[in-house]
């Protein structure tokens, strides 16, 4: 941790060094056992967390309740007010947490200030938002009535998250359900507990700043069982949940058993179809960030490049090239694209996908590997690879979180490329590259991607914000993020006033006593 600044980065996110001791997070509750945080960068222990045990759930849920009855009470633009401190707090802490993010998960430096700045963002919408929480005026069928809707705040929101976005998929959901007068309690992947302790301490100071409680945000550490005591109670109207599809399957089921209400954002099986007319340079640098950024570890990362005939051998060969060109190692050093897998489990599976593939009668383009030697000491470097395969191949069905990029054929009409393209489980992100007016519009029709993101001329991953963010199919449908994902945080009630000295009923029923 002594290079690139991190032992600055880690003193100014309030995480104690490893001779220093544990860190918890400012939220008090947390006498379970350690959690020991490992960079995939170097292998080196970052640091340690305590973790929460049960009855630190218990009180944490105390915590969280008690602080909710009294911030639904706060005006939302108020609320908006906490949430627009907190942006100004992570622009002020953008340097440190970027590189935390980098250097405990792995992803680069350019992306770790991304990832950051998307939580500014979402700060900034939020923020507008506060003042637009509304719903709508109907008119009554009854004389002498009035009849509308309003948003109330629903509660605590329990946040699951994953490793590969660690700080911003929280941050979606938090600036939301804040504005919304919610409390989070958040459990973040045990591959990234510290990005969870720093974004803590971030919030715990505003809301220390504003005297406000601190159940308004609670942090619980821990494996999936913390997890489970978090889907299983009633006291927590709605659960967001980001990761694995196994994971969400399994959410889903808990918390519709209990009639609960759950986001889900799972995987994804991202394609981009290439079209006869579509600009290759512009193909080539969307086709490559998608597949080799964050190391292919993006639920909305590009896995499938489906490619008109006629088109194939230049796409394919610009391709490769452009894979030559890649620079694998220590993520914090900004000259190189392509940082550590998560784990030496992400590295296994990445190796698994590979030999499949070729089992499966694939070819491989562009050989893949695991690297070894100075400066990939922690054995999770791999380089990114390509095969050639058939949309129909077990592996290729199955969305493998690692740079392995699959190369497919289509000819004819673009509807062939759109059922190729929707012949997988999920429906996340999907993308077209073409000029052509007619391709694009039939992809984007009723008939075209069936994915909850479908970009023209655009890489599958690098979403905006300001969208609702998610998918269908197996991507479990949840929305998040921008447009009027706030929704789901609200409970909301129909009003009917009567404003006359009658009683009349609606349909025209008549009682009268
Ligand atoms: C994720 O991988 O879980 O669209 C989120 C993107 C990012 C978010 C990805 N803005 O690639």
């Amino acid at each position: 941790a002594t290079q690139f600044g991190m032992n600055e980065a880690l003193a100014q996110l309030g995480i104690k060094a490893v001779n220093e001791g544990t860190s918890t997070g400012t939220q008090h509750f947390a006498s379970g056992s350690l959690l020991e945080s490992y960079s995939p960068v170097d292998g080196q222990l970052i640091a340690s967390v305590t973790t929460s045990s049960a009855a630190d759930y218990e009180k944490v849920m105390q915590t969280a309740t008690a602080a909710f009855k009294t911030f639904r009470l706060m005006p939302a633009p108020q609320r908006g007010e906490i949430v627009r401190q907190f942006g100004e707090k992570l622009r002020k802490n953008k340097e440190a947490l970027g590189k935390l993010v980098s250097y405990e998960m792995g992803k680069s430096l350019q992306e770790g200030y991304g990832e950051v700045q998307e939580m500014i963002d979402i700060c900034d919408f939020a923020v507008g938002l506060s003042r637009q929480l509304h719903g709508l005026t109907m008119h009554s069928e009854r004389p002498g009535h009035r009849m509308y809707e309003q948003y109330h705040s629903l509660g605590v929101v329990g946040i699951i998250s994953a490793f590969n976005f660690p700080v911003a998929v929280w941050a979606w959901n938090t600036a939301l359900a804040w504005i919304c007068g919610d409390v989070c309690v958040w459990k973040p992947s045990e591959k990234t507990p510290l990005c969870g302790v720093a974004c803590q301490n971030i919030i715990a100071e505003v809301l220390k700043e504003n005297n406000l409680p601190e159940g308004i945000s609670c942090l619980i550490n821990g494996d999936y069982t913390i997890g489970e005591l978090l889907t299983k109670d009633t006291r927590v109207p709605l659960i967001s949940a980001t990761g694995s599809t196994r994971m969400g399957k399994i959410v889903a089921q808990t918390v519709a058993g209990r009639l609960g209400k759950s986001l889900l954002e799972l995987g994804g099986n991202n394609a981009i179809i290439v079209t006869p007319d579509a600009d290759i340079k512009m193909t080539v640098i969307g086709a490559v960030f998608g597949a080799v950024g964050t190391a292919g570890q993006r639920c909305t990362s590009t896995r499938r490049l489906i490619i008109h005939e006629s088109m194939y051998d230049k796409v394919k060969d610009a391709i490769v090239a452009a894979y030559g060109q890649l620079r694998i190692g220590n993520p914090l050093d900004e000259k190189n694209h392509v940082g550590p897998l998560i784990d030496k489990q992400a590295v296994e599976m990445y190796n698994q996908a590979l030999t499949k593939v070729v089992a499966e009668g694939g070819k491989i383009l562009v050989e893949g590997g695991v690297l070894s030697g100075e400066g990939y000491e922690s054995g999770c470097y791999v380089k990114p690879a390509i095969a050639e395969a058939k949309n129909n191949f077990e592996i290729v069905q199955h969305e493998t979180f690692a740079p392995v990029l699959y190369l497919m054929k289509y000819s004819g009409d673009v509807e062939n490329a759109i059922e190729i393209q929707n012949g997988v489980a999920q429906g996340l992100s999907s993308a077209i590259m073409t000029n052509n007016l007619r391709e694009a519009e039939r992809f984007l029709s009723v008939a075209g991607s069936d994915c909850g993101i479908a970009n023209v001329n655009i890489g599958t991953s690098g979403a905006e914000i300001g969208g609702a963010f998610g998918g269908e199919k197996e991507t479990g449908g949840g929305r998040e993020s921008g447009s009027d994902a706030w929704k789901v945080y609200m409970r909301r009630q129909t009003n009917t006033i009567n404003y006359t000295t009658n009683l009349p009923l609606a349909q025209g029923i008549k009682f009268d006593l």
